[in-house]
């Protein structure tokens, strides 16, 4: 395994061009985007089409400290444009209209399409001009539940065309969530589609929204339009699955329409409507970890720019190539690098439906090798499920056109980042293991390809204009090495401004813990060469006999045996030590849980952190209970482990955050 101190550089034939080459140059520029941001975000910003100019002297504002007066941040106000009119129009007005926007592959391998620029600018009109005769119009808020289509794209844009304020809920949400949702921003309008095959699994996604629509007319609130994509009849069902007629959708009459009949009569003709810098453009609830979700606001102007900014660099996205993000579009990641920010770099993109493991395991590499994928982007979970198969499934592809490897959800652990590395990237593609969350916006700690040397488990750097300070419990600055709180002493363009309709609580969960700055809720340490480690939520941290540890740091050792593709580790009280480690393992294929197993994952332990980090619990976990996004849930853990079985019907008060969640634990060892 890699120590600290092992480096990857960046391969120099691949990077011979990349936009940010030397690391001196990332330190320089990053020094020249914190020094003189008016410069620095005021030459990108040009690039884009502003209605009204920015006004230097409104270019940036913000307050971060309460004692001070209410939190706010701006960027450009005043200044007025349309993020549709300089993702679609203004690239096809350079040139790029017969450039392919989206490669789209279905969830069977027979099943795929393309759209040019000229034709998603062509849809989303149409579209846009749809949401206007159901009487939308700018801040009105149109809840989404869809699949990886490209008419998700299309009403995404449609909306940020008209300046209504999309709010997409990952469609795997039950209808008890989204209907939460739905009411909370009120929305009158819903966009959905039949249905969806994910594998051999088929999801009914408007009888979902049927239900969630009843519950919401229950509690007095009425969704007027429900706009529905025909899909099911469109593609190939998996091998021997057969739908039977009840599946047929229903549609209520005076309210539910097919999106295909509505498109086909609309004119493709819509001006953009201009909107202010700071004019809300989406919402997207985000998960706290107690009481209900929280609906962060993004804005126009910013986010635009800040998509499109780290997009570029981070990928190093060149004219021509292909890149490919797996994320959900009803993820942060989704909606930041799978829609906004490789289509403001008039980039082409593979629009995946399916799932890494349909029809074969190796669904992702031979779909790298189809579309000659140049930048691949995916999560930590996806990354240790895949390894746990035979290499074989990985080499029998040609993967040769891979530059770039970028990771996002998790602290990647190093023994998947060296499998990542070496299997997937043949050991000459960049890892950017980009740290980020729904409330950046963007990457705001990520290597940079051709410039960052790669320490594996690092997010290494900030992005230009991001400042990292690490605080300790009491709020005071670390320099240089040190562990303790991750925050943010300034604004980028991409944070977010506020929680929809609840301001307060963005100023308490995101402020109030340590005056004049943004907390993430993560912990962090810097090692001696400046590089940044994510250990994790601060709240996952776990204390025994006063030895502080954070989760990332013990399953990293777990997952360092070969023998262990998955590990989550929680605190469990104890009358001694304060709290003990509880660990759940996931094991290989080929590997047994038993007690030799057992003995050598303590030793590891033991030898790597040290004797007090000795496990009390090691569990055979075959599955992890997740979020949809891939993110492990310790708060289920931590019940399991004090034997709370009151975890409740995971259906009902789990689902807010996941589709499935399956606990099957099997034997469990002292
Ligand atoms: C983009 C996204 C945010 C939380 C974040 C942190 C964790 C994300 C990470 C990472 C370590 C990384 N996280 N990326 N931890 N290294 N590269 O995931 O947004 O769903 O809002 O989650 O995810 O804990 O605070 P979101």
């Amino acid at each position: 395994m890699p120590s600290e101190k092992t480096i990857y550089l960046p391969n120099s034939n691949l990077f011979k061009n990349a936009y940010i080459n030397t690391f001196e140059q990332y330190k320089e520029l990053h020094k020249h985007s914190i020094d003189n941001p008016e410069e620095f975000w005021g030459e990108i910003a040009k690039q884009f089409y502003w209605e009204t100019p920015i006004d230097i002297d409104k270019f940036c504002t913000y307050n971060f400290d309460f004692r001070k007066g209410p939190i706010f941040t701006k960027w450009f106000d005043g200044a007025t444009t349309n993020i549709s009119y300089n993702l679609l129009d203004r690239n096809v007005r350079n040139g790029h209209g017969d450039k392919i926007a989206y490669y789209w592959e279905g969830n069977h391998p027979d099943d795929y399409s393309r759209l040019t620029y000229k034709k998603l600018l062509e849809q989303v009109c149409k579209f846009a001009n749809v949401l206007k005769s159901k009487g939308i119009k700018k801040g009105d808020r149109v809840a989404v539940y869809m699949p990886m289509i490209l008419e998700s794209i299309v009403t995404l844009l449609a909306c940020a065309r008209i300046g209504a304020i999309h709010s997409l809920v990952f469609a795997g949400f039950s209808a008890d969530s989204f209907a939460e949702r739905i009411m909370d921003c009120n929305a009158r309008v819903l966009i959905t589609a039949d249905g969806v095959w994910r594998g051999e699994k088929h999801l009914a996604l408007k009888s979902i929204c049927d239900q969630a629509m009843e519950k919401c007319a229950k509690s007095g609130h009425n969704v007027e339009h429900c706009i529905v994509v025909s899909h099911l009849g469109r593609v190939t069902s998996p091998a021997g699955v057969q739908l039977n007629q009840s599946n047929k959708t229903p549609m209520r009459h005076g309210r539910d329409e097919w999106w295909q009949d509505l498109i086909e009569t609309a004119s493709s003709l819509c001006y953009p409507e201009w909107l202010q810098a700071e004019d809300p453009l989406f919402m997207l609830y985000t998960s706290g970890s107690t009481g209900k979700p929280k609906g962060v606001i993004h804005t126009t102007g910013g986010y635009m720019v800040y998509a499109a900014t780290t997009f570029k660099y981070v990928f190093d996205y060149k004219p021509n190539e292909v890149y490919w993000c797996t994320a959900d579009i009803g993820w942060i990641t989704g909606h930041t690098y799978v829609v906004y920010g490789p289509l403001a770099n008039a980039a082409t993109s593979v629009l995946f439906e399916g799932t890494p493991f349909y029809p074969d395991n190796d669904r992702f590499w031979r779909v790298v090798e189809k579309y000659k994928v140049n930048q691949f982007y995916t999560a930590p979970t996806a990354i240790r499920a895949l390894m746990k198969f035979d290499n074989e499934l990985v080499q029998r592809h040609n993967l040769s056109s891979l530059r770039v490897l970028g990771s996002v959800g998790e602290p990647i652990n190093p023994e998947a980042w060296m499998w990542y590395y070496k299997y997937v990237g043949n050991e000459k593609c960049s890892i950017v293991d980009t740290f980020w969350q729904t409330e950046t916006g963007g990457h705001v700690i990520t290597p940079l390809p051709g410039a960052t040397p790669m320490k594996p488990g690092s997010a290494s750097f900030p992005f230009f204009g991001v400042q990292v300070v690490l605080l300790d419990e009491c709020g005071k600055e670390i320099e240089g090495e040190g562990e303790g709180y991750l925050v943010f002493n300034r604004p980028w363009p991409g944070l977010m401004r506020t929680l929809y309709n609840n301001h307060d609580r963005y100023e308490n969960t995101y402020f109030n813990k340590f005056p004049g700055y943004y907390c993430t809720g993560d912990g962090a340490r810097r090692d001696a060469n400046g590089y940044l480690w994510v250990t994790g939520r601060v709240d996952d941290m776990l204390n025994v006999s006063g030895h502080l540890m954070s989760t990332a740091e013990v399953e990293s050792v777990l997952t360092e045996h070969r023998g262990i593709s998955e590990a989550a580790v929680v605190a469990k009280p104890h009358p001694v030590k304060g709290e003990c480690l509880y660990c759940f393992v996931t094991t290989n294929d080929h590997t047994k849980f038993d007690d030799k197993l057992l003995n050598e994952l303590k030793k590891l332990v033991r030898e790597r952190i040290g004797p007090f980090a000795q496990p009390d619990v090691i569990q055979n976990a075959p599955q992890l209970p997740k979020t949809r996004s891939g993110k492990i849930m310790r708060r289920i853990l931590r019940k399991v482990a004090i034997n709370n079985r009151n975890i409740g019907d995971p259906s009902k008060s789990f689902t807010n955050e996941m589709s499935v969640i399956t606990l099957q634990f099997g034997q469990c060892g002292n």
